[in-house]
């Protein structure tokens, strides 16, 4: 069965696919899955490529998104709804997509720190398609963490595949991502503070609007609060409110080389 669903995921478009039984997910943090599923039993993770584009910018454009995150959400949304119809059909099985990121469930605890509704980090690492990297992100041996993560919960009792051994591309690794981080995002003991890495990664985002909204009506007078709603400044956190996500830094992402060494045909 799994070697069935492997094969379709793949046919789909998906460049990795591995199955993590839920007992053996373990995400302190996040939401018991049958929240959302109240029959699941297993994952199927999948993960894609973005176009080599995406990180061989000079400038860090907006223009560089649909390479990466919109596109990749795209196509894995419709791999995903496609999987989760095909297990349906076939297995007479219930299925539902893990999200690649948004929407999240907010309220008062994790609005400010979102939690998606499955920790695809955890998902991939525990099902042997990555290990934890040092940037906090789930590095796979073929793409290093240049991979969107995707999720099929589902009902069938699926085993899961064994985690990687032998790949452990931080212990040898010459770059220092935590200090390198533009947003000073990590804490002494490895974690992302949200906050940090927003204000720098995503700088057009809910919370730089709003200190935007409060430098206009810091303003003494009208002429130059009109001149603020004029700027292009305004019209790109427009565009992120009406579009989504810019991510502008993503140099935990580019700058790491761990699949520079990549023993597995990519
Ligand atoms: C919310 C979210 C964010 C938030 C908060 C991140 C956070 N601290 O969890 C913000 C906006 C900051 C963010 C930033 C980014 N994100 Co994000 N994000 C998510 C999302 C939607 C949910 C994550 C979640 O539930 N976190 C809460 C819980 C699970 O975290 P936690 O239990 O506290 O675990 C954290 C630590 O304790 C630690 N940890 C836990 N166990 C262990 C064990 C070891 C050994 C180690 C070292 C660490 C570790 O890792 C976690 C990260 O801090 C996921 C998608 C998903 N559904 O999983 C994408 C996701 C994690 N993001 C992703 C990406 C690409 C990014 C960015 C690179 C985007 C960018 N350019 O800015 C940055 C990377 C920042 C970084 N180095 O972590 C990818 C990661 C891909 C990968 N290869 O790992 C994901 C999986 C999206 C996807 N579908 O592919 N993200």
């Amino acid at each position: 069965m799994k070697e069935t669903i492997r094969k379709k995921a793949k046919e789909l478009g998906a460049d990795l696919v591995s199955f993590l039984n839920l007992r053996d997910y373990i995400s302190p943090r996040s939401p018991d899955p049958h929240r959302y599923l109240s029959s699941a039993r297993s994952i199927v993770v999948l993960a894609f490529k973005p176009l080599a584009g995406a990180y061989h910018y000079q400038e860090n454009t907006w223009s560089k998104m649909p390479s990466y995150l919109y596109g990749m959400e795209a196509a894995g949304n419709t791999a995903a709804y496609h999987l989760g119809r095909f297990i349906e059909r076939e297995f007479n099985a219930e299925s539902f997509l893990v999200q690649a990121h948004r929407p999240f469930e907010i309220d008062e605890e994790t609005f400010r720190s979102p939690i998606g509704s499955v920790s695809l980090r955890h998902a991939a690492v525990q099902s042997g398609l990555a290990v934890w990297g040092k940037n906090t992100l789930a590095l796979t041996p073929q793409f290093g963490p240049r991979v969107m993560y995707l999720g099929l919960l589902n009902s069938l009792d699926l085993e899961s595949d064994p985690p990687l051994k032998n790949y452990d591309p931080c212990a040898t690794c010459g770059y220092d991502c935590r200090a390198n981080c533009p947003g000073k995002a990590f804490t002494e003991d490895g974690r992302v503070l949200s906050h940090r890495c927003v204000r720098v990664s995503q700088p057009n985002d809910v919370g730089n609007f709003m200190r935007f909204l409060i430098e206009i009506a810091e303003k003494p007078t009208m002429e130059e609060r009109l001149e603020m709603m004029k700027s292009p400044r305004f019209f790109r956190h427009l565009q992120y409110l009406q579009f989504f996500i810019h991510y502008h830094c993503d140099q935990c992402t580019r700058h790491c080389p761990a699949d520079l060494e990549a023993s597995v045909e990519n």
